[in-house]
């Protein structure tokens, strides 16, 4: 469907409407799942209430398209700064007089009908909100953002599991414990994706030494040494801000692990489980990723790295959308969409592989990077500056690739995403890199 003809306006639309429909279907799933009582009450104080995604997916298609695009009149301009990410930290939204659950699945049901009416009557190009379908591509995007965003929320959540999915594939073949990626220029971020989203923008070339890459995330068994070696009692792993954290936090494991008579368990969407030994590691911090790569003799990979090992084609020396190709993720490529609720085994999806043999960099975990947040050069902020350009600086670490729960609309390989190196309620993991010496020079 992604890699349809966007050039006719009858399949671009068709294509807008079913990436519309999808994100509704799942945010309708996530909102459905659970009592209103639940949708009001607030699970975390890292997290808002339920309700409040769900009115504030409405009102930024209502924002974006109705009023923008489509230049109509504001429908309840006095609910604008509740929903308002800017207005209101996410602690303080239950105490605000929202929507209830009722009125706000009302609300953004009628915005949908008003954009589809007037997706059907709107031209597709003749300005840049418009020009490929923009502006809808992006509220698309926007909905399945949050829809990760409230299935973090139900992982916060304590109680009966309400969510289920069947398990993702095994792993496949044997593969060796990481990949040379040989030093040389390649192009970085793009100026031809039509959805890419501003920080993604523009493309440029990168040069970069040689380096190898974990073939695919760390694993919890791997993880599980680190802690069994004193990974967590060891100052010298750690950054002083990590360590401080570290002691601060009082960390010792993944968030969501705790340990029974010498097993480690989790607690995933209301299940109480073994830890996996052969599945990404979750749920960690930058820090403890950052950590784990130093008492490994290794590092984090740089945004750049991750992205050449991701994209660059050393046999046409371009760069692709995602690592098997130009295609759209299908179920064979990649863990998304939130069709299995846990990262696949790692060394699954052989169809998904990149050309320097890389497993998993799309879907199944978050990857954090060395990175932190900022601007390529010739950035431009778009639409509006508070998508990206107000979190650039070093406060921001970078993340890549996407996890189970990340729609295939809002994934590729230039996606970036962005947290703080403490947070780690989100659906994260790494891999790990390290210099070589001199392979790979032309
Ligand atoms: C890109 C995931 C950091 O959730 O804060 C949602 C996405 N931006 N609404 C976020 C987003 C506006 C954003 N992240
Ligand atoms: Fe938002």
């Amino acid at each position: 469907m992604l890699n349809a003809d966007r050039t006719d306006p009858a399949v671009l639309r068709e294509l807008i409407a079913t990436e519309l429909l999808a994100a509704r279907e799942r945010t309708a799933l996530l909102t459905g799942a659970v009592e209103d009582a639940e949708l009001v009450a607030q699970h975390s104080p890292l997290m808002s209430p339920l309700v409040w995604d769900l009115a504030h997916i409405g009102n930024q298609e209502e924002l974006w398209l109705l009023r923008n695009v489509g230049g109509r009149d504001p429908m309840h301009p006095e609910i604008d700064p509740l929903y308002d990410a800017f207005e209101h930290p996410r602690s303080e939204r239950p105490s605000l007089p929202l929507l209830p659950p009722d009125q706000a699945r009302a609300y953004a049901h009628e915005v949908r009908g008003r954009v589809l009416d007037l997706l059907a009557a709107t031209p597709l190009e003749g300005a840049p909100l418009l020009d490929a379908g923009f502006a809808f591509g992006m509220i698309a995007q926007h909905e399945q953002q949050h829809d990760e965003t409230m299935l973090i929320t139900h992982q916060l959540r304590t109680g009966p599991a309400v969510l289920d999915a069947p398990p993702p594939p095994a792993a496949e073949g044997v593969l060796g414990p990481e990949v040379l990626i040989p030093a040389g220029p390649f192009t970085m971020g793009t100026d031809a994706e039509p959805w890419s989203l501003d920080n993604e923008r523009p493309a440029h070339r990168v040069d970069l030494p040689a380096f190898w890459l974990d073939t695919a995330p760390v694993s919890n068994a791997a993880y599980q040494a680190f802690i069994a070696d004193g990974g967590y009692r060891e100052p010298r792993w750690w950054t002083p801000a990590g360590w401080e954290h570290r002691m601060a936090a009082d960390l010792t494991a993944p968030l969501f692990w705790t340990e029974q008579g010498g097993q480690w368990l989790r607690r995933r969407f209301g299940h109480l489980e073994p830890v996996p030994p052969n599945e990404p590691v979750l749920h960690v911090s930058w820090y403890e990723a950052d950590a784990y790569a130093r008492w490994a003799g290794r590092r984090l990979p740089t945004e750049a790295e991750w992205e050449k090992a991701a994209r660059h084609d050393p046999a046409t020396g371009r760069s692709r959308r995602f690592p098997w190709g130009d295609e759209p993720p299908g179920p064979e490529h990649a863990n998304l969409g939130q069709r299995h609720l846990r990262p696949a085994p790692v060394g699954a999806y052989p169809q998904g592989e990149s050309p320097y043999g890389a497993r998993q960099l799309i879907g199944d975990v978050w990857e954090w990077t060395a990175s932190d947040f900022t601007a390529y050069p010739g950035f431009r902020a778009w639409p509006y500056r508070e998508y990206s350009e107000v979190f650039f600086g070093p406060e921001y670490k970078v993340l890549r690739g996407g996890s189970f729960a990340v729609a295939p609309v809002a994934c590729r390989g230039t996606f970036r995403n962005w947290d703080y190196p403490i947070r780690r309620q989100i659906f994260s993991g790494f891999r790990t890199a390290r210099d070589a010496e001199g392979a790979g020079e032309v």
